[in-house]
């Protein structure tokens, strides 16, 4: 152990007079010196448990200590206990070398050919080092018969990605030249990683900053749900985040911490390349990155390791006999250190070390070249490798390993800058500068024209990646969807629920929720399912589902429930099935994505129900749903609370009447707002079929409302209109109409009531149709639209909203619970005939007769509607429909509920 020069404490030296000062520093140096020579004698564990004991002693004797969270700014693991690299050092740099041209290269050579294509090289050049290692020594491709490790990769880094995966043989040359270019005849590459551009190569999107740390830690989570269900395998399995230091400012990166320490997920590892910078400069100029992550990640009840210091670093430490060294480290800011960086060698020894002149002495030996390449722990193989060992080998608590970097490392005037995030080429000097440092083996030519490199075959540098790649089980960065041999239930299996309530009033949600229950007693795919609630399982009626199968609790119930002796107690158990997350959309949608994506990285089918108040959904966690969608991930959202005016008394910010519009949005989602049970279960039915057995990669959103009324029977044939978005659900009563009415969820019975009204009193005969998609209507018009479109010459097709409403005449009025913009989509083919009566505007506290009557959606409304536009078409007499309007109760001259 070195011996330091012991200063005394500062408050030590103000707060007592000279004399009795010098006796409390004699006091404290003998104190100090009695705990070093125990740590010699016996080891620095004796050391800490002593302290522990201190510690708690002196919090009984009412000593008030801080609790510190915060270790010096050192590596936190020590020289002694570091192991010797396994590997080849001088051919892994060589790789690494190659890789980092490439990956620079690429970009390079793409913004020279295209302006303004963008990509970046600075963010892998600082992470070069952590991944490499991975590669090479920790990144498992299987586990036996089980697949391997996950990664999550930062996504500016993927042209280093694409680089390794050059050399390694996964892509082409061509590939490469058609970087950010996919849309040309040839293979190109996704600018990031995108799993529904690349769906052979990327498993995780991971460019929205922030998605990645909190789905890798529900990924973990789900891994450990899976096993502990016997759905898999106990394995290794590692997930490994990369994640900047900038992202971590992302509510999401840090949200959910504790969930992954609660549930000591020693199989995920961060890793946060602390290059200190983010897009528009440092991302803690006046402060420490890495101390601030240090103690927020060991408060959470992390495992930190820090590397910050590489090797170069130890032997001045060690020869530090002053203690000014790390003084000068923590004393010095992040601008501190980018500063240093950019002004090199000159800057280092006057402003770092030159601040003290013992300090300066300690670096005279030291050429100003030697002193600005003193490497950082991220950038040195040996500190990795050993963080990494520790981190895989580390048991009951995830580990964050905070790595100091440099961003645009060997990027020659870019390095370290504030504007190096958004470099796209080098200059002719930095290129040749790049060249040399990392010794590229291409003609200076081939280098000014940024020429992508790889060896022979049979080159050392590709046998020793190759070989490195077997000996973890194959390559990687590959996505492979297994065929399934799934029992599918068939519709008859939903029987009951096609059946109608016989006269009970119930909600859709109600119906819903028993569907559910139904599915998890199927013997095939009933273990499949994975019901996910944030905390709103009673809203929906789900105890019955709790007592059935239980809440997924990896520790087992640990306490006695208080409501045990109920039929409907709450049950945890490690085996349970739901997962209840608590009041967190982020993330249980975080779960659904794990859940549902589980059929390609797990090769188990998993069929995820996440279940939520439907104003929490997309509004909330949109830009995490859109990513569920790049991953591919099948299964089914369902808004329940669903409606504008049918969540009855919650107001403003409860009352939903969007989310179907912001569902629209996403390419691979199928949204359906349905009236009755009878539909949700032939979508379920025919979704299950469409995602898991045929293979399709797209996911629904489900409206579910808790609104008690009798659910009718299926009428005869109505399956398929279910599912294209329309079907005409009652005729006019008396003869043929002259008039169509569309619903959609409870307004439905608002539409057949008006129905009724307006064959009683006005003698006007309308048919009512139930529109479960104006969504899906609008897509398939848009289709057939654009084959026209492409076809002149051929026969038009029609849409199948104009093929469904041939002979069905008048003017149509949609009323929906949502805005009007939803039945609006399809005002294109409805040209002239359609009136719509929506929610648009901010919703109120009251019932559900006063909110639509409010709204304009309540029966009188869309009768009145239905006769005012029928005026308009020279069909009804005008002043009659004036006077129907005051019979009706509806008010001409009040307030446009969209402003109100
Ligand atoms: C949600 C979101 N906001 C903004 C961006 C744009 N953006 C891309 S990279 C970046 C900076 C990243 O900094 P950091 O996380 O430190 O990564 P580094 O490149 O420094 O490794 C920003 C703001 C984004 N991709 N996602
Ligand atoms: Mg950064």
């Amino acid at each position: 152990m070195t011996t330091m020069k012991i200063t005394p404490p500062a408050e030590l030296e103000s707060a007592e007079p000279k004399a009795a000062q010098a006796d409390l520093i004699d006091e404290t140096t003998e104190w100090i010196e009695a705990f070093d020579q125990l740590i010699a004698e016996q080891g620095p564990m004796r050391g800490a448990q002593l302290l522990r004991t201190l510690t708690r002693r002196a919090r009984q004797a009412g000593v008030d200590l801080p609790i510190q969270l915060n270790t010096p700014y050192l590596n936190t693991i020590r020289v002694e206990e570091e192991e010797p690299y396994p590997g080849d050092r001088l051919i892994e740099r060589r790789i690494k070398s190659l890789v980092r041209w490439n990956a620079m290269a690429m970009v390079h050579r793409q913004n020279k050919k295209d302006p303004g294509i963008g990509g970046h090289i600075s963010t892998y050049s600082s992470l070069a080092t952590l991944l490499e290692v991975g590669f090479n020594h920790f990144f498992r491709a299987r586990y036996g018969d089980e697949p391997g490790d996950f990664l999550y990769l930062q996504g500016h880094a993927s042209p280093g990605v694409y680089a390794r995966a050059f050399l390694a043989g996964l892509l082409s040359e061509e590939q490469l030249d058609n970087f950010r270019h996919e849309l040309r005849d040839k293979p190109g590459l996704s600018s990031y990683p995108h799993p529904w551009l690349m769906p052979h190569f990327w498993r995780f999107p991971t460019v929205s900053m922030g998605l990645s740390p909190i789905n890798a830690i529900y990924q973990a989570r789900f891994m450990r749900y899976l096993e502990n269900r016997g759905l898999i395998a106990n394995t290794e399995r590692k997930i490994w985040a990369f994640v900047g230091d900038g992202e971590m400012d992302e509510p999401e990166s840090m949200g959910s911490l504790t969930l992954a320490s609660r549930e000591k997920l020693d199989n995920l590892i961060f890793v946060v390349n602390c290059n200190l910078q983010r897009l528009d400069g440092p991302v803690r100029g006046n402060g420490k990155i890495i101390q601030e992550l240090e103690a927020a990640f060991r408060g959470a009840g992390w495992n930190v390791i820090k590397v910050i210091w590489g090797c170069d670093w130890d032997e001045l430490l060690a020869r530090d006999n002053t203690g000014l060294l790390l003084k000068r480290m923590e004393e010095c800011v992040d601008g501190d250190y980018q500063s240093c960086k950019v002004k090199g060698g000159v800057y280092i020894r006057d402003y770092f070390f030159g601040k003290y002149s013992d300090l300066r002495e300690l670096v005279a030996d030291r050429s100003d070249e030697q002193l600005s390449r003193l490497r950082l722990g991220g950038h040195d193989p040996q500190k990795v490798y050993n963080a990494y060992k520790y981190a895989v080998e580390h048991r009951g608590a995830p580990t964050v390993i905070l790595a100091k970097t440099i961003k645009g490392y060997g990027l020659g005037s870019a390095e370290a800058r504030n504007a190096t995030h958004q470099e796209k080429k080098l200059s002719d000097k930095d290129l040749a500068g790049f060249r040399s440092r990392f010794d590229i083996p291409i003609p200076e030519q081939a280098a000014h024209d940024g020429e992508p490199y790889r060896p022979p075959e049979d080159s050392l540098e590709i046998l020793y990646l190759n070989e490195r790649r077997k000996e973890l089980g194959g390559y990687i960065l590959q996505r492979q969807v297994p065929t399934f041999d799934l029992k599918i239930p068939e519709l008859d299996f939903f029987a009951e629920f096609l059946d109608g309530s016989k006269g009970r009033a119930v909600s859709s949600t109600m119906g819903y929720v028993s569907m559910l229950r139904h599915l998890l007693k199927d013997p095939e795919i009933g273990k499949l399912i994975v019901p996910i609630v944030p905390d709103e399982g009673r809203t929906f009626g789900m105890e019955s589902l709790i007592r059935q199968v239980g809440i997924y609790a990896s520790q087992g119930q640990l306490y006695e429930p208080h409501d045990q002796a109920m039929l409907l107690y709450y049950r945890e158990a490690k085996d349970g099935q739901i997962l209840e997350e608590g009041i967190t959309e982020a993330g249980s949608m975080a779960s659904f994505t794990a859940a549902g994506a589980a059929y390609a990285n797990y090769r188990v089918p998993m069929i995820p129900f996440f279940t939520f108040y439907s104003m929490f959904g997309f509004q909330r966690v949109g830009d995490l749903i859109w990513a569920a969608a790049d991953a591919r991930c099948r299964g089914f959202l369902v808004g329940g609370t669903a409606g504008r005016t049918t969540l009855a008394g919650e107001g403003l910010q409860h009352l939903d009447g969007h989310s179907h519009v912001l569902a629209s949005v996403v390419p691979t989602c199928a949204a359906y707002d349905c009236a009755y049970v009878y539909e949700i279960a032939v979508i379920v039915q025919d979704g299950i079929r469409r995602m898991f057995k045929e293979g399709e990669d797209r996911f629904y959103y489900i409206t579910a409302y808790n609104e008690d009324y009798p659910m009718p029977e299926m009428p005869e044939g109505a399956r398929e209109g279910i599912l294209r978005g329309i079907y005409k659900y009652k005729a006019a009563p008396g003869g043929k109409a002259t008039l169509q009415l569309f619903g959609s969820g409870p307004i439905l019975n608002e539409a057949l009531r008006a129905q009724q009204i307006l064959a009683e009193k006005y003698k006007v005969q309308a048919d009512v149709w139930s529109v479960t998609s104006y969504n899906q209507l609008r897509r398939e018009a848009l289709e057939t639209e654009r084959w026209n479109r492409l076809h002149p010459a051929q026969k038009e097709k029609r849409p199948q909203i104009l093929e469904v409403l041939d002979g069905a005449d008048g003017p149509i009025i949609a009323a929906t619970d949502y805005m009007k913009i939803v039945p609006d989509q399809l005002a294109p083919w409805l040209s002239g005939r359609l009136v719509t009566l929506g929610t648009d505007g901010f919703g109120r506290s009251d019932n559900r007769q006063h909110l639509r009557r409010h709204f304009e959606v309540n029966a009188d409304s869309i009768a009145a509607a239905a006769l005012s536009r029928l005026v308009r078409d020279g069909k009804f007499d005008a002043r009659k429909a004036q006077k129907a309007f005051q019979d009706l109760g509806v008010d001409t001259e009040k307030i446009d509920p969209a402003r109100a």
